[in-house]
């Protein structure tokens, strides 16, 4: 029997205030309107900016369904729909391309002014949630909210992909993958036997090294406090890798010493801190260095350095979802994925039922996964 245009009742992990576990309990998700998609979730991953905004970090509103890297399958679409169907296989975009705003006009642009920035409301464009608990209001995250198992979003944040794509894997193109990738290949644009340094080891900065890589770099600098996740950085790339506490220096004059007093060309901080930011940008070259603030540092942080550490010409520049037009490139990601252009396999650590979506924030929070991807 077709579910279109009726109330669905499913299972989510809902947050109910920062710091607090999620409850699976079962929510009313209410059918898509007039130019928005209800999708049922397939797979999605456990990210760090999932974990900012549990923790308070990032500032959002509660209650609240997290989850924001997932692949699934459309249900209904509400009126006006033109880009995808019930039955296509999708990606929700945490970013989204309305394909009309100044950012997505332009070639270069990608962060689309109807992304969620700053003071998000948690609510679709109407002002409302599509998401009920015992008939109360839910909010949604970054207007994705995956983990869920059905959820509500504009049609201008769901990409179409590939029907035979395996959704626990290309659930990463959603996020990690592609925003670590493309801080290196769009934002950084690194050259050919370069040398750069990715601070940060999580599941972005791995996606990151595999994009140094990609690029040719001839030297990548793996920095992490936990040792743990060395391993696997070698694996996807990196040529050595450092922990800050085996030093008395700052790690940016490790860094200098490293590269013959020069420092990198490129740098990248990917676990949102502002004292690793600053560190980074001193890392990397005085002159024609590139730092990349990848990370998202807490919403109401301020970082302070040095005019002298820009003056110079080093460039400091942020990158959201990895610099790509995200309707237009999840879908190319995904077949690149699928002609085995890259590999996804290394980052998934572990994989657990969205009953035991608890378990898998403890590990993050442990420092003991890179990925988990819950299986709905
Ligand atoms: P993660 O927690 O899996 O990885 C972060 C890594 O940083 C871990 O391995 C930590 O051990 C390491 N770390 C922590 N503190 C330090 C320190 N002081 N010095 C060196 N290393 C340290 O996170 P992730 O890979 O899922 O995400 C990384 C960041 O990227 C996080 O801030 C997340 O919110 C952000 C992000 N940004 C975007 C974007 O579009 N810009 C998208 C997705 C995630
Ligand atoms: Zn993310
Ligand atoms: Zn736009």
């Amino acid at each position: 029997m077709s579910t279109a245009g009726k109330v669905i009742k499913c299972k989510a992990a809902v947050v109910w205030e920062p710091k607090k576990p999620f409850s699976v309990v079962e929510i009313e998700v209410a059918p898509p309107k007039a130019h928005e998609v209800r999708i049922k979730i397939l797979a999605s991953g456990i990210c760090r900016s999932d974990d900012h905004v549990l923790s308070g970090a990032i500032k959002a509103n509660f209650p609240i369904i997290l989850g924001h890297e997932a692949a699934g399958v459309v249900e209904s679409v509400g009126e006006g729909v033109t880009s995808v169907k019930p039955g296509d296989k999708v990606i929700p975009l945490f970013l989204p391309q309305c394909g009309e705003c100044s950012s997505c006009r332009h070639p270069r642009g990608n962060t689309c002014k109807k992304s969620e920035r700053g003071e998000p409301t948690g609510l679709m464009d109407d002002g409302t949630s599509r998401f009920t608990y015992e008939g109360k209001p839910i909010h949604n995250l970054a207007g994705t909210s995956t983990f869920s198992e059905y959820t509500v979003v504009h049609e201008d944040s769901v990409a179409k992909i590939d029907a035979s794509a395996p959704a626990e894997k290309v659930c990463l193109i959603g996020c990690g993958f592609s925003t670590g990738y493309g801080a290196a290949i769009n934002s950084a644009k690194v050259r050919p036997g370069s040398t750069c340094a990715v601070f940060g080891l999580g599941g972005v900065g791995l996606s990151v090294i595999m994009g140094c890589k990609a690029a040719g770099a001839s030297r990548i600098i793996g920095v992490d406090i936990n040792k743990d996740k060395f391993p696997k950085a070698k694996e996807l790339g990196a040529t050595e890798c450092i922990n800050p506490l085996d030093y008395k220096k700052p790690i940016n004059e490790v860094l200098f010493d490293l590269t013959d007093g020069g420092g990198v060309e490129y740098s990248f901080e990917v676990i949102g801190r502002t004292d690793t930011m600053v560190a980074a940008l001193a890392s990397c070259h005085m002159n024609y260095g590139k730092c990349i603030a990848v990370g998202v540092p807490p919403s109401a942080s301020e970082m302070s350095f040095s005019p002298a550490l820009i003056f110079t010409g080093r460039t400091l520049k942020g990158s959201l979802f990895g610099g790509w037009k995200s309707k237009a490139s999840v879908p190319r990601l995904v077949s690149d994925f699928m002609q085995k252009k890259f590999t996804l396999d290394p980052l998934i650590t572990h994989t657990l039922p969205l009953e035991k979506i608890n378990e898998g924030f403890d590990l993050l929070q442990a420092g003991k996964s890179i990925r988990t991807i819950l299986i709905f």
